[in-house]
């Protein structure tokens, strides 16, 4: 029996095979269930009982060497077949699945679109900003909320370097280093300590807008809206204007668009109102052109601002914010874009 292995160990050392199918033939005439293998392990029982040891042994190690060898050869087919050497060039190529653009990306580009055809450029600035550009030059008094620890991301101890709450320090840069007329908007991610839910998160989009000339009027402003609220949500949308409050413009208002999904008769999107708060506006306090470097008895301008995540949940009817930045492909697959 010592010698039946030595034997069939031989012929396996010295086997060579020329195709995959040779392989599969090597495997079922040795270490299948009807296989060579497993006839010496039935065979076991007829063994001498002083002999036993070194046979079993024998048996094993046969059985492990076999294993081995048909797994290399099996392995260096498909190693073959993946570098290109028994590969079908015919077979049709795997699909595959282009990116989709993330959804705060299409909406951006499309505000950015709509305000270019009006001639806003856009601007960009630092995320980590220091108190002058985010709240003083903005007109936020010393003992503002806004300033505090609760709201505001600090870095380390330093009450002067911290995340930017809202792009409008980028427009304090802008107007810092360049006279009217400025014509831009400003887009970009901010940071609030805020804790996260479905309708509020601690990092979100922005786009801001600032209009700084001579003559530059609340009618402008409404005007610049009118026709964006039109290009982005459809041309028989109605806008109104509430009275608000910002430390950096004054007057100031909130903006709301008729509701695009029920045409304004009331819906659950829209709390049945027919209305939906999309954006904050106002004049720019002459206090902050001041502030800024721009002669406010001169110039006067409007700026505003909204939320990228909420004009897209509006637009898209999403319900939870969080999908935004959990990058799941079964969500980001459903918005395609040409922008
Ligand atoms: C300068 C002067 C004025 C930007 C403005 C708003 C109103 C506003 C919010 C909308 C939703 C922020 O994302 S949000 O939470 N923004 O309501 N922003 S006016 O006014 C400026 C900016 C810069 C120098």
């Amino acid at each position: 029996m010592l010698e039946k292995i030595k034997q069939l160990k031989e012929e396996l050392e010295n086997i060579s095979v020329s195709a995959k199918q040779e392989v599969e033939d090597l495997r079922i005439k040795y270490i299948s269930k009807k296989g060579l293998l497993n006839q010496l392990f039935a065979d076991f029982k007829n063994v001498e009982a002083d002999q036993k040891k070194a046979v079993g042994q024998a048996i094993n190690e046969l059985k492990e060497f076999a294993q081995n060898k048909i797994n290399e050869l099996k392995e260096s087919f498909e190693n073959a077949e993946h570098a290109g050497g028994q590969t079908d060039l015919s077979m049709p190529a795997e699909p595959l699945r282009p990116g989709t653009r993330h959804p705060l990306s299409i909406v951006r580009n499309e505000i950015i679109e709509i305000f270019a055809r009006l001639g806003f450029t856009v601007a960009e600035g630092p995320e980590i900003e220091d108190d002058w550009h985010v709240f003083s030059a903005l007109n936020f008094p010393p003992e503002h909320p806004a300033r505090d620890m609760q709201d505001t991301f600090f870095i380390q101890k330093d009450p002067d370097v911290l995340l930017r709450t809202h792009t409008s320090s980028v427009q304090v840069r802008v107007m810092e280093k360049s006279q009217p007329p400025i014509r831009a908007i400003f887009p970009g991610r901010v940071f609030r300590n805020e804790a996260i839910s479905a309708r509020a998160h601690c990092i979100f989009h922005q786009v801001e807008g600032l209009y700084v000339d001579e003559n530059v009027s609340f009618a402008d402003l409404k005007q610049t809206l009118l026709y964006f609220s039109r290009e982005l949500f459809g041309e028989k949308t109605q806008i109104r204007l509430r009275p608000s409050y910002f430390p950096f413009t004054e007057p100031s208002a909130e903006m709301d668009v008729s509701c695009s999904i029920c045409g304004g008769k009331g819906c659950n999107v829209c709390k049945y109102t027919g209305w939906l708060e999309i954006l904050g506006c106002g004049m720019v306090d002459p206090n902050v052109l001041d502030l800024c470097g721009i002669d406010s008895k001169k110039y006067s301008g409007f700026a505003f601002g909204m939320g990228i995540e909420r004009i897209t949940m509006l637009k898209y009817g999403i319900k939870d914010i969080r999908h935004f930045f959990e990058n799941d492909v079964r969500f980001l697959r459903q918005f395609e874009s040409t922008i």
